[in-house]
């Protein structure tokens, strides 16, 4: 039997627990990470892209922020298109200069996992935590299984940053918390094409045939998304197929969408789903372990990094002041952030997706909207101040 010892205790390598142990090692507190994949498989695992402003501060104050500012790109505008018109918001005059960073998620995991290991940080690597014990006491343990052999990891706290599908949000006591899940009626197909980018800034569209959405990585690779049906199927969409239906979901006068091979293509159901508590004892839930955002406001990794940055205060607050008030507080704090992107990834799902027969009262409540960004600076102000993430102050 393995028998490991920490302070706290880690469960996942995804952006929330690699992002509160380079916090916790920043407050001198020691921290031991099992995640249940491989190194290259978590690394290689394509995901978000749109790093919020409060995302990328922490990452500088970490100082894992070298490759992120030299490769990533800053955007200080987004495009919103609706039946062909587009529109701009620009960020900077309406935020008061806050922005968004396109960074891709596995790039920030391969940046936090180096930091981490060359720091001395112990992380173990196709570990799965099986079960967690006695976090209703002051000496919770995580059973796991390495190389074959049963392990404990005692510890202080456990941090479940085990995702959507991990042990720890089935851990809490049924009786401690309320779940809720909105199944939206439609999918994404996302791909990543070796092609430069049609656009400097992402574009956000409606179309009649549905939704589409232009992100981008680097000047030579592009991420682009379509809405799909939720029984569709990847082999229905040829590489041909996908972009004569992006070109005609993006398109404007003017404007023409280059094509190139595409190299990842896979479909992600979208659902909003969240649980009310996210504590019992010592055991704290952090990112998609505790919720799920569909994907259009671009707010999933930033939720993640704004929960452990509340938890790593509260536990820097346990071990310098031996309080446990900030710990105490913690579910209501990060709730409320979730809340707010909970509500702004719905308006922009439901802003943006074919929902209902084109030119329905829906359709028409949806181009109402867009008609108002486009003439009021109050309604783009609230777009773009969320669409950027609101500052940490608004909700301590
Ligand atoms: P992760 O990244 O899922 O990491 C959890 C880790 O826990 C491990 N694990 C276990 N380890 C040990 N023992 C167990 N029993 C375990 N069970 C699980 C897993 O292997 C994994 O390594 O969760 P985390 O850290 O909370 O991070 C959340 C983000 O990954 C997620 O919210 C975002 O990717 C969501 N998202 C986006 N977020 C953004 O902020 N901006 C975006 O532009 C954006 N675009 C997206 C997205 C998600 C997408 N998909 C595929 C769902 C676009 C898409 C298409
Ligand atoms: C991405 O670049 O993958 C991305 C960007 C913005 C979103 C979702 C995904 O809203």
């Amino acid at each position: 039997m393995k028998i490991l010892k920490t302070q706290v205790g880690i469960i996942g390598a995804g952006p929330a627990g690699l992002t509160l142990a380079l916090l916790l090692r920043r407050q001198g507190i020691e921290a031991i990470i099992l995640e249940n994949r491989s190194r290259e498989y978590v690394q290689a695992r394509v995901r978000a892209g749109l790093l919020e402003q409060n995302t990328v501060d922490i990452y500088k104050s970490l100082g894992v922020a070298d490759r992120l500012l030299r490769e990533g790109q800053e955007h200080r505008g987004v495009y919103l298109s609706f039946d062909g018109q587009r529109i701009r918001v620009p960020f900077g005059e309406l935020t008061g200069g806050r922005n968004i960073t396109i960074y891709g998620q596995q790039e920030v995991v391969k940046d936090l996992t180096d930091e981490w290991i060359a720091g001395g940080g112990q992380i173990y690597f196709e570990t799965p935590a099986s079960k967690i014990e006695d976090f209703e006491t002051d000496s919770p343990k995580i059973h796991f299984e390495y190389e074959g052999e049963a392990g404990i990891l005692n510890c202080d706290f456990v941090a479940a940053c085990d995702g959507f599908h991990g042990i720890g949000r089935r851990t809490l006591p049924p009786d401690t918390y309320k779940e809720f899940t909105v199944t939206y009626p439609f999918s994404w197909l996302g791909i990543l094409a070796h092609v430069a980018p049609s656009t400097d800034e992402l574009i956000y569209a409606y179309h009649e045939r549905g939704f589409a959405l232009h992100s981008l990585r680097s000047d030579k690779i592009s991420r682009l998304y379509i809405q799909v049906d939720n029984d569709d199927l990847i082999d229905n969409w040829s590489d041909e197929r996908i972009w004569e239906e992006l070109a005609i979901r993006l398109g404007t006068e003017g404007w023409s969408l280059k094509t190139g091979p595409i190299f990842e293509k896979s479909i992600t159901p979208m659902r909003s789903f969240f649980t009310d508590n996210m504590q019992s004892g010592r055991l704290f839930l952090a990112g998609d372990a505790a919720h799920i955002v569909p994907p259009t406001g671009g707010k999933g990794l930033n939720l993640a990094v704004a929960d452990v940055k509340h938890l790593a205060d509260g536990l820097a607050e346990y071990y310098q002041k031996n309080s446990i008030k900030a710990l105490d507080n913690y579910s209501t704090i990060a709730l409320k952030r979730i809340w707010r992107a909970q509500d702004f990834s719905n308006f922009m799902t439901t802003l943006f997706h074919k929902q209902d027969e084109h030119g329905s009262f829906t359709y028409q409540l949806q181009k109402a909207k867009f008609d108002y960004i486009k003439v009021s600076e109050a309604y783009a102000t609230t777009i773009a101040e969320n669409y950027v993430g609101l500052p940490f102050e608004v909700f301590e």
